[in-house]
């Protein structure tokens, strides 16, 4: 079966140092180019956020990061500012050697909607035509890699079984935000999913 690596998000905001850092999060760098140098088809995510975003703490008098409210398609965790378009944050990480990758896929630019997931938004609705792209190039098999396992990671995997795609999560090839409890309840949903979870080394 034809498969794609799909890079998640390394981007500098979620490296140490970075406005949203996931710890652990510039660790997974030298592991996912050793993993990338293994597919002949590689695509990049970038979150892609225009200056106040639904999703920015700071867009909601009152309201801090790592809260949750109540947006119009449901719960939508509010981040630090994080990933604005053009910015060094939103750049991916120095280390990051993945010149062969195919295409960058950019999510999270409607100011209205959130995008944890490469295949479609938050308001569970809007697609970003990844799942077209992929089934137009006959890839079978999706495996994630990158940052972050509980948001970006889980939910692009979930989605992706749910278009039809056989999927694999390398989850040493992955660092976790973990709040609340997100990284318990993401491998129960990708589980559930069908998601297959592997180490770097069964790869
Ligand atoms: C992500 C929170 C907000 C991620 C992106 O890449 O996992 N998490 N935006
Ligand atoms: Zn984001």
């Amino acid at each position: 079966m034809r498969e794609v690596l799909v890079v998640v998000d390394m981007q500098n905001d979620f490296l140490p140092g970075g406005a949203l850092a996931v710890r652990g999060g510039d660790a997974v760098v030298p592991v996912v180019n050793l993993l990338a140098a293994r597919f002949e088809h590689v695509v990049l995510t970038q979150d892609w956020h225009p200056p106040q975003h639904l999703s920015f703490a700071s867009s909601h008098p009152g309201r801090r990061a790592f809260e949750t409210i109540e947006a119009a398609y449901g719960p939508q965790v509010l981040w630090p500012d994080h990933c604005v378009q053009g910015t060094q944050g939103a750049a991916f990480a120095p280390g990051l050697s993945i010149a062969h990758a195919q295409l960058v896929l950019r999510k999270g630019f409607r100011a209205a909607i959130d995008s944890y997931s490469a295949f479609c938004e938050a308001d569970g609705t809007t697609l970003t035509g990844l799942a077209g792209y992929l089934r137009e190039r006959g890839f079978g098999r999706v495996v994630l890699a990158g940052l972050a396992t509980d948001f970006c990671v889980a939910w692009s995997a979930v989605d992706a079984r749910r278009y039809g795609f056989e999927v694999t999560v390398v989850e040493d090839a992955c660092r976790a935000i973990d709040t609340s409890g997100s990284l318990a309840a993401a491998r129960r949903r990708m589980n559930d999913a069908g998601v297959t979870l592997a180490s770097f080394a069964a790869m």
